[in-house]
């Protein structure tokens, strides 16, 4: 979108990272982390649904033609940048509830995953784990047709088995 700043790395972004506020970054930085480990080219900004509404319609407009795989919409509270998204786009939106000020992004969740039937938002874990698991969901979406990035998946999962084989309780 031309209108505000999206951050992004050099190549065409086929994943892009919104969320309601930059107070949703620490959150959503998680979600970045893990497209970075990969390699995923991809973009990250600020799409507030209730402050920046055209903004968000327009993002979600152009988000095929400009060569999104998927879209990881993160918000808190009456969290509806991820529904709203999913209305205007038949790109895949994964939602991540942004843990919120006074109940803990249980709202924020709710809000997400009761999408009504017809327009579906992936729903993912509040917090840090929702945001990384969300980016992990799209990297397996788009290994489906890679068989390079279907072999990093594999080894990041071997990685990880070996961490747990390898865990010591202090007894
Ligand atoms: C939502 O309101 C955002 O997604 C954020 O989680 C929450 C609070 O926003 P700020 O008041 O911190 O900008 O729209």
């Amino acid at each position: 979108m031309s209108d505000h700043n999206a951050q992004a790395n050099a190549q065409t972004p086929v994943v892009g990272v919104v969320m309601g506020s930059s107070s949703d970054w620490d959150v959503m930085q998680h979600a970045v982390a893990i497209l970075k480990e990969f390699g995923i080219p991809h973009e990250a900004q600020v799409v507030s649904a209730h402050r920046m509404p055209d903004q968000m319609f327009d993002y979600a407009e152009k988000a095929r033609a400009r060569g999104l795989r998927a879209i990881i919409a993160g918000a808190g509270g009456a969290a509806h940048l991820p529904g709203m998204i999913a209305a205007k786009t038949i790109v895949p939106v994964l939602g991540v509830p942004v843990p919120s000020k006074y109940l803990r992004g249980e709202d924020s969740l709710l809000s997400i995953v009761q999408m009504p039937k017809g327009i579906p938002v992936a729903t993912y874990a509040i917090g840090e784990a929702g945001a990384a698991n969300a980016a992990l969901s799209a990297i397996a979406m788009l290994a489906t047709t890679d068989e390079a990035l279907a072999a990093k998946l594999e080894a990041f999962r071997v990685k990880q088995t070996q961490v747990a084989l390898d865990m010591k309780l202090p007894l």
